[in-house]
C-alpha cells in the first residue's frame, strides 16, 4: 500500500441518467451519454495508514461533513474487501467544482477516488473495472473515467461502465447562477421521482429513445441534431421531476431566461442548445468555433466558463496537501 493522487473532471450529460434499476449496486434504469470536461477538476490523495482506527476524510483543507465522510468510507470498505485488509485511510480532497450546486462534483469525487484508492490498495483495474468501481460510489462517476464523449451502459454489473464514442467536435458554456448548495440532493430527488412521479416510466423509456438517436448523431458528427436531442431530453427529465411529490423543481427563473436566450441564439443562427442538471445552473452545447458567442451572450445571466473536452480521471504525481 502507498499514497497515491488522482485527478478527475465532472462530465455534463447529454442524454440524463435519472433513476435506477438497482440502488444498491447503483446501476441506472436507462444507458446516459456525456462529455467529461476540461474544467472544475477534483484532486484526491488516498493514504492509508495502518495506524488509523478509522478513515479520516478532508475535502478543501477541512473535515468534510458527516454525510460526506460516510459515503467516502463506504467506498473504501468496497476497495478494502477487495483487497483483502481492513487498513483505513487519510483521504484529502479538493474540489473546484461549486459542490452540491448541480454541478456534478459527485462525478469528479468519485472518479478520482476510485482511481487514487484502487492505486493505494494495489487493485489491479483497468478502465472498465475503474468505471464500473467509481459509479458504486456515485453512477454519473463512472462517465468521468473515460476522455470526452463517454456512454455508460445500463445492464448488470459486470455490463455497466462507460466507454468512449465518436463525437462532433464540442464546446459546452456552462453557466453558473447560483453557487450554493441545492434544495434537494439529486440521489433523493431521484428516488422520489421513481415512486412518485407519474411521468417516470414514460421519462425512462423515452430516455432510452433518446440515447439512441444522440449515439446515431455523434456517428454521424451532426451536433445540430445531438444538441437538439440534448435539450429536449433535459426538459423531459426536468418535467418528470417537477411531477414529483412533494415536487422538487431546480430550474429557476434565471434558468429559464438562459434557455430563451438560447432559443433566440438559435434564431440568430447559432447551434446552440441548452440543458441543465439537478440545480439552476445552465450548460450550453456549441461548436468551438461558436464558444465565444454564446459565452458572451450568456455573460449577463451569470458566471460563464467555457469548456471542452477534458480527460478521463487519471493517477497524478503531486498529492493534496
Ligand atoms: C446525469 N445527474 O446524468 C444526471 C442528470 C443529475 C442530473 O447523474 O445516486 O450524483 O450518486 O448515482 O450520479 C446526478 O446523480 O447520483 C446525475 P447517484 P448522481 O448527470
Amino acid at each position: 500500500m502507498r499514497a497515491a493522487t488522482a485527478r478527475a473532471y465532472p462530465n455534463i450529460a447529454l442524454v440524463k441518467y435519472w433513476g435506477k434499476r438497482d440502488a444498491a449496486w447503483n446501476l441506472p434504469a436507462t444507458g446516459s451519454l456525456s462529455l467529461t470536461l476540461d474544467v472544475f477538476p477534483t484532486t484526491t490523495t488516498v493514504e492509508p495508514d495502518p495506524t488509523l482506527t478509522a478513515d479520516v476524510f478532508t475535502l478543501d483543507g477541512v473535515a468534510a461533513p458527516a454525510p460526506a465522510l460516510e459515503r467516502v468510507r463506504r467506498f473504501l470498505d468496497l476497495v478494502r474487501e477487495r483487497a483483502g485488509t481492513d487498513t483505513a485511510a487519510r483521504v484529502r480532497s479538493v474540489n473546484t467544482v461549486p459542490t452540491g450546486a448541480g454541478l456534478a462534483s459527485s462525478a469528479s469525487g468519485f472518479a478520482a477516488l476510485a482511481v487514487a484508492a484502487s492505486a493505494a490498495y494495489d487493485l489491479d483495474l483497468e478502465r472498465p473495472g475503474l468505471s464500473r468501481l467509481a459509479r458504486r460510489g456515485s453512477g454519473s462517476a463512472a462517465r468521468s473515467l473515460v476522455d470526452g464523449m463517454a456512454l455508460w451502459h445500463a445492464g448488470t454489473d459486470e455490463e455497466s461502465f462507460a466507454e468512449p464514442v465518436a463525437s462532433p467536435e464540442v464546446a459546452m458554456v456552462v453557466t453558473v447562477l447560483e453557487a450554493g448548495p441545492k434544495p434537494v440532493s439529486s440521489r433523493e430527488a431521484m428516488t422520489r421521482t421513481a415512486l412518485t412521479s407519474p411521468y417516470y416510466r414514460a421519462w425512462v423509456e423515452s430516455a432510452s429513445q433518446s440515447l439512441q438517436a444522440a449515439l446515431s448523431a455523434c456517428r454521424d458528427g451532426d451536433l445540430d441534431r445531438l444538441g437538439r436531442i440534448a435539450e429536449s431530453n433535459a426538459l423531459r427529465m426536468h418535467a418528470a421531476i417537477e411531477a414529483s411529490d412533494p415536487p422538487v423543481r431546480y430550474l429557476r427563473p434565471g434558468s429559464i431566461a438562459v434557455f430563451d436566450r438560447v432559443e433566440q441564439l438559435r434564431e440568430e443562427g447559432l447551434c446552440a442548445y441548452a440543458t441543465a442538471d439537478a440545480g439552476p445552473n445552465v450548460v450550453v452545447i456549441c461548436p468551438p468555433s461558436e464558444a465565444e458567442a454564446v459565452r458572451t451572450a450568456l455573460a449577463p445571466f451569470g458566471t460563464t466558463v467555457t469548456a471542452g473536452p477534458g480527460p478521463g480521471a487519471a493517477l497524478i504525481a503531486e498529492p493534496v496537501g
